[in-house]
């Protein structure tokens, strides 16, 4: 595998990019490694600008369900564009996509869309403060909602301290209204809503944690935050930028029977084309600008040309009634032979078509334990993956996402690498 070509143009992009990327995690700091350039991708396979074909296991961190370039969807994008890519103004896909998304995931029974997740996440954190008339909301230590200021935090000291930023450039003011409990662990979630009564305008979780990697709630977390929620006059938001379309059609709250106030999509409900959206109980929603005073607005939220993408995408996956089957069976069997071959030296942790390989000893069920992984070991996995075709996350702490068009035999070449590693 040679990557001439991709020094070449790193060399010229950090000269004119922040790490020579548009997106951090995509500057492989945490591997050492220099970024892959890419040229195209189609199917379960991405192909770098030397002409290394690869098997692509990012599938561009979780859009790609179906595979790069599905022609239905790429046929959709090249309709819309003849009739012009943006109008601002209302277009009947919008309707469909807002009557499809209550359809799908009937806690939405009002939504906007918006152009990223971050922006999903940071507009229904303001609806649930409008409609509380409360300010802190509560995150989990690990779980990441995109980069608005209120939301990069992590715990101090302890999960009961209200939390700095760990970025430079947001105010400490930004962030105190902004609380760290632990993730699976209801006692640091009741101790926080016993510290400040009454004050909680909202719970945001990643009702499967896939940014600390792969992490499952255990039995009874999520029905706890959805009861402690509603006890104490909360809203409970399910960030489902991930999970959702992608662990049921209806998302995780589908998979595991738990109704949120409110849910924020992005990825997959793009269709690879930038697209978030947010929404939930209708008597939420209409405190939403115009209808309310919470304001929220976007140039090309719902344009033209993304709505096709996503429309497309979320209407192959209602028709295609066995796919979230053999996303899981043959996820299922990459996370099997993984453990097998690892023996004893990593801990997969796998749900649907998400899994984490952690190079660790020990259970990973929360940020504590996700973080004793051996990132170094990470990084050589990584490096002899990229070396032999097989393209994973450059960081320890992200999700491996298995599309429909990854084929049993790109699954057993990977299961054959991955057993030459760990036979070295
Ligand atoms: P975007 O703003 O990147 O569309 O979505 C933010 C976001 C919100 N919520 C969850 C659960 C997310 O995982 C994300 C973004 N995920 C990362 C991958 N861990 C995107 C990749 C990147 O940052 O380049």
């Amino acid at each position: 595998m040679i990557d001439k070509n991709s020094k070449v143009l790193y060399d010229r992009a950090i000269k004119r990019l922040p790490g020579g990327v548009n997106s951090p995690v995509r500057a492989y700091r945490a591997v050492s490694r220099t970024p892959r350039f890419i040229e195209k991708a189609k199917g379960d396979r991405i192909t770098d600008v030397d002409g290394n074909e690869m098997i692509d296991y990012i599938c561009s961190w979780g859009p790609g369900i179906l595979g790069h370039a599905d022609p239905r969807v790429v046929q959709a994008v090249q309709a819309a564009c003849e009739d012009g890519l943006t109008y601002g103004a209302p277009t009947e896909r919008e309707v469909q996509m807002a009557e499809l998304l209550a359809k799908l995931v009937p806690s939405m029974e009002v939504s906007r869309l918006v152009n990223s997740g971050t922006e999903a996440t940071m507009s229904a954190i303001r609806v649930s403060r409008g409609f509380t008339g409360r300010d802190k909301i509560i995150k989990f230590r690990g779980c990441y909602h995109g980069h608005s200021d209120g939301l990069l935090v992590k715990a101090g000291s302890a999960a009961l301290t209200t939390s700095v930023p760990d970025s430079a450039g947001v105010p400490a003011d930004f962030t105190k209204n902004t609380l760290v409990a632990e993730y699976n662990d209801p006692a640091s979630v009741e101790a926080l809503f016993a510290a400040n009564p009454g004050e909680i305008a909202a719970v945001i979780v990643e009702p499967v944690a896939a940014n600390m990697g792969v992490v499952l709630p255990r039995e009874g977390f999520l029905d706890f935050l959805r009861e402690i929620t509603k006890q104490q006059g909360a809203l409970l938001i399910f960030d489902e930028v991930i999970t959702g379309f992608r662990l049921a059609l209806g998302g995780a709250q589908e998979y595991y029977h738990i109704t949120p106030d409110l849910s924020t999509f992005g990825k997959i409900i793009g269709g690879g084309m930038p697209v978030g959206a947010y929404g939930g109980r209708e008597e939420i929603m209409r405190f939403v600008s115009p209808d309310g005073p919470v304001y929220q607005a976007g140039t090309l939220s719902g344009n033209p040309v993304a709505t096709a993408a996503g429309l497309a995408t979320l209407q192959i996956l209602e028709e295609d009634k066995g796919i979230y089957d053999r996303l899981q069976k043959k996820t299922k069997m990459l996370a099997d032979a993984v453990r097998t071959a690892g023996k004893g030296r990593v801990v997969v942790n796998q749900i649907g078509s998400l899994m984490s390989i952690f190079f660790t000893d020990r259970p990973v069920e929360d940020y504590a334990s996700a973080t004793t992984a051996d990132t170094r070991a990470y990084a050589d996995y990584f490096g002899f993956l990229l070396d032999h075709g097989i393209y994973v996350a450059p960081s320890q702490f992200e999700a491996m996402f298995v599309s429909d068009s990854h084929t049993t035999e790109d699954i057993r070449q990977t299961i054959a690498v991955t057993e030459e590693f760990f036979a070295q």
